[in-house]
């Protein structure tokens, strides 16, 4: 059993990607996504600040297989910043599978971060988009309000959730991901890898009973 880390006023916890298409009969349903729902809602419970991410694409997202003619999801593409996954299209702006999971106890969060609006440049990461440059301004936003640990769950552990962690981690926050509260893709070796960058770069990975009583 991991030590008990009960949450401080300093710790946020980021609510990563809970949304319908991540779910059972969404466009990209992470295995068993939905069962995440109770649990993630405990921890909501038990955080001060909270932050739930929104996946928000534009209609023809650079990371939709239909944008590359002859691609199909799940092909890997050279972007202008690096490989690049391609996906069904999936959390389009507005669309019904890019809304919230009903019944996610979003009430308290202090912020709702939508990330992958740019329509060239995709956004697993909270914090900083694919092309390593541009911002979403969540970092300088939590060190203001002084919080200096961050935990993370949501969908899906070896994409959003784990580029989100990971950034959290060279923004310089003590960062947790909370793995029974997360579901992966785990498509080609991805959750094996997600979680040796994890390991490799100081992300702890936790379970939730460390947190709740
Ligand atoms: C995600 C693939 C594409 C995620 C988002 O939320 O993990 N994965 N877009
Ligand atoms: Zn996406």
């Amino acid at each position: 059993m991991d030590d008990a880390l009960a949450a401080r006023d300093e710790d946020a916890l980021i609510v990563v990607d809970v949304q319908n298409d991540f779910v059972r009969g969404g466009a990209l349903a992470v295995p068993d996504g939905e069962a995440i729902l109770p649990l993630v809602n405990r921890l909501i419970g038990a955080f001060a600040q909270v932050v739930v991410t929104q996946d928000w694409h534009p209609p023809g997202h650079a990371s939709f297989a239909s944008s590359h003619p002859g691609a199909k999801p799940f092909d890997m593409i050279a972007a202008p910043y690096g490989s690049q996954v391609l996906w069904p299209d999936h959390c389009v702006q507005g669309a019904p599978g890019a809304a919230l999971v009903a019944g996610l106890a979003v009430d308290s969060a202090f912020l709702v971060l939508r990330k992958g609006i740019h329509a060239a440049v995709d956004s697993y990461s909270a914090f900083l988009e694919a092309d390593r440059k541009t911002t979403t301004g969540l970092g300088a936003l939590l060190s203001a309000r002084g919080v200096d640990r961050v935990f993370v769950c949501g969908l899906a552990t070896d994409f959003c959730v784990a580029f989100t962690a990971l950034d959290a981690r060279i923004a310089g926050f003590e960062t947790f991901v909370v793995e029974d509260a997360c579901r992966a893709i785990d498509a080609n070796g991805s959750l094996a890898a997600a979680r040796t960058r994890m390991d490799a770069t100081g992300v702890r990975r936790i379970a939730s009973a460390a947190l709740l009583p």
